[in-house]
């Protein structure tokens, strides 16, 4: 492929109800779309997961954006033959900055992908048709709150749902949450909230509530606390912020501190590198599944194609359209299907329209670029 032009919006769009992580609140979502124009005149869309502030990892809206607009696409704009993987192996001489680099390697792969006719998951691989999905439910003010708001997504289909725990936010509405729904599946995320001497405390209130899977208890790099809560637990032990690379990700395995990898392409800094990471905690039979980062409908849809590869088989963070904006930036929404699953698109590409008349709504910065 060799890249004609591309354009950089910086988008930003109201969230349906506020999310609130052991992080903070979020109201609204900023994020960036990067659309790439290939000689053809064919296009692929890639978005930016980074946030506007630096609470999930180091990077940043702004630091995304300055990595893609000063060194990336000026990069690729000077090469005469571009793809995903030559992308990534030039790219890599610039540490971490993965949320960028995915941008810039999804929108690559989306492009290949229309460019030979085929979807996303195809040139991935090829997948299956659907994929099964949950739903991940922030804190709440109240407890009452949180088993209602629990049972309306369990009344719109969604079969797995994931609870935003942090102290003071856990055992508690966890128990009144597994009370008023014996039967569910229940998995908690921490996001990194808890001291590493907090394992035993954890541990007690997990199983008492058959907690099927505790994702991210500690920070990022307390691997050692991580083993310990998995040690004989009847719950899976989840690994999201401390899986960026390959070296982590074996790492966590030979400490015995990960029994279910979820997979962010952001996070880890590319489609292919998700897909080889999902590929390799199989062969240490660790399930993997795709995590979310409240994205719009261009991201969503490319998670979604990952997702229906067969390197992963737990239920994923992708939940229908209308769970996260009242107005998205593609033309038709991901609805929730039969069985609580999502349909993969058929392509080519990512195989959703973007809608122009949505993104300039939504458009707060835009910059284009020309070889
Ligand atoms: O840790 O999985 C997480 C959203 C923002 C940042 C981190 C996380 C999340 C989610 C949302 O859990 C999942 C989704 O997009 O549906
Ligand atoms: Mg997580």
């Amino acid at each position: 492929m060799e890249l004609r032009g591309a354009r950089l919006d910086e988008l930003e769009l109201e969230l349906v109800e506020p999310f609130e992580t052991s992080f903070g609140v979020e109201k609204r979502r900023r994020f960036l779309l990067l659309e790439l124009e290939e000689r053809s005149g064919e296009v692929g869309y890639g978005e930016c997961v980074a946030t506007a502030d630096p609470l999930y990892s180091s990077e940043t809206v702004t630091t995304a954006n300055e990595m893609i607009a000063t060194r990336f696409l000026p990069e690729l704009l000077r090469s005469r033959s571009v793809d995903p993987a030559s992308f990534l192996r030039s790219a890599a001489r610039y540490k971490g900055n993965r949320m960028a680099k995915a941008a810039v390697e999804t929108a690559l792969v989306d492009l290949a992908a229309r460019l030979s006719g085929e979807s996303v998951a195809d040139h991935l691989g090829g997948g299956r048709r659907r994929i099964e999905v949950g739903v991940s439910v922030g804190i709440q003010p109240t407890v009452a709150g949180l088993v209602r708001r629990v049972g309306r997504y369990l009344d719109d289909g969604y079969r797995r749902i994931k609870l935003k725990v942090r102290p003071g936010w856990d055992a508690r509405p966890v128990r009144a949450v597994r009370a008023a729904y014996p039967d569910i599946e229940i998995w908690v995320d921490a996001n990194q909230a808890y001291p590493t001497r907090n394992v035993a405390r954890i541990r007690r209130w997990a199983t008492a509530s058959r907690v099927a899977q505790v994702e991210q208890a500690f920070p990022e790099r307390a691997i050692r606390a991580h083993a310990d809560l998995a040690r004989g637990a009847p719950f899976r032990v989840c690994l999201d912020e401390s899986v960026v690379d390959m070296p982590s990700l074996e790492d966590a395995l030979d400490a015995g501190a990960i029994s279910s990898l979820n997979v962010k392409t952001g996070r880890v800094g590319g489609a292919e590198v998700g897909q080889a990471l999902a590929r390799r905690a199989r062969r240490a039979r660790v399930p993997a599944w795709v995590g979310g980062m409240l994205e719009s409908g261009v991201g969503r849809a490319h998670n979604v194609h990952l997702a229906s590869l067969p390197e992963f088989v737990l239920p994923n963070d992708l939940s229908a359209s209308d769970r996260y904006y009242h107005e998205d930036v593609i033309e038709r929404p991901f609805v929730l299907g039969p069985g609580s699953t999502l349909e993969v698109p058929k392509g080519p590409g990512i195989g959703v329209e973007v809608s122009e008349r949505a993104v300039r709504r939504a458009r707060r910065r835009s910059r284009t670029f020309r070889r």
